[in-house]
């Protein structure tokens, strides 16, 4: 699968600074040090870049393009800042992303369009969120025939169903598994993508990475296609590369409604285990969820 890396973004503490500054080093070391942990793109956010969007865009590609060959993916909701990062990126360019609100769509969709770049199909509607699995697929059925109209190809088009954090709906957590599932027969051909860290968001930070891991698991089962990553989560990576595959089976077995016996398992799997139980819904969610 695709991996592409979350880490040089305008929230962090130190890229958030080295944006307003312009100061290239921290973000060229995070650029080269994601390169080598082994993602495919570089996810470059910006935020909503109101202000000088487009200056502070050409600025961050230029700068991340000295170090790196890495593919882009441009993370901004500002379509001129959009537009000057696809005019001076190297190699095909993700344009992170376009949502079905009115004005998104018909700014973003030309703009793909005359760049030739792929695209995220963001599947935030006019009314905002959407509720369950249909709302999904409702959206990206209507995303689809609107890109196919301006004469964009299916396979440049990467679906993102919107990852919720469990600890504020864990309903909307299982419709994405939901709609995962029902999404090959809507959207044949177009590829999927998620912003994984989503789902641990107001997590303790130590905790994070196991909702993150369990939850990309159980996404696979339906052949996910690539996701927004912690570049830097070395058991993440491990189990992308196929290098944890009792893991993945028991999450996949208990997708299937398995209930293994917590004893029979190891320390790490009895982590995974209970992840499971919580992003399925069985448990409910507390920050102690491991523990109990
Ligand atoms: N879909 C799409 N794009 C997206 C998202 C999505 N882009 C933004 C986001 N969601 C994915 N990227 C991140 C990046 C960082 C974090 C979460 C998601 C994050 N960072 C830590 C924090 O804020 O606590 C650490 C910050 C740091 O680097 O210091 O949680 O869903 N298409």
């Amino acid at each position: 699968m695709i991996l592409i890396g979350e880490n040089i973004n305008i929230m962090s503490l130190t890229i958030g600074p080295a944006f307003k500054e312009r100061n290239p080093r921290p973000v060229q070391e995070l650029a080269r040090a994601e390169a080598e942990a082994g993602v495919d793109y570089l996810d470059l956010n910006i935020g909503p870049a109101r202000k000088a969007g487009d200056e502070l865009m050409t600025w961050v590609v230029n700068t991340v393009q000295e170090v790196t060959d890495k593919p882009l993916s441009l993370d901004t909701t500002n379509p001129v800042a959009m537009e000057a990062g696809l005019k001076v990126a190297k190699s095909k360019p993700l344009i992170n992303s376009i949502s079905l609100q009115p004005d998104r769509l018909g700014q973003g969709l030309p703009l793909a369009k005359q760049y030739n770049a792929d695209l995220i199909a963001l599947l935030w509607g006019a009314e905002g969120m959407p509720r369950d699995a249909n709302e999904r697929a409702m959206h990206a059925v209507n995303f689809v025939y609107q890109a196919n109209e301006m004469g964009i190809p299916n396979e440049n088009i990467w679906i993102d169903p919107i990852v919720s954090p469990v600890s504020v709906e864990i309903n909307q957590v299982k419709a994405l598994i939901e709609f995962m599932a029902m999404l090959a027969d809507i959207a044949p051909a177009c590829k999927s993508v998620v912003g994984l860290s989503n789902i641990s968001n107001g997590t303790p930070a130590h905790l994070r990475p196991w909702l993150n891991r369990t939850y990309l698991v159980m996404m696979l089962k339906y052949g996910l296609h690539s996701a927004i990553v912690d570049a830097f989560d070395n058991d993440l990576m491990a189990l992308v590369r196929g290098q944890k595959p009792e893991i993945v089976r028991l999450v996949h077995r208990m997708m299937d409604g398995e209930k293994p016996d917590l004893a029979s398992l190891s320390e790490e799997e009895v982590k995974y285990a209970k992840t499971v139980r919580v992003l399925t819904g069985e448990s409910l969610y507390s920050h102690s969820w491991l523990e109990i």
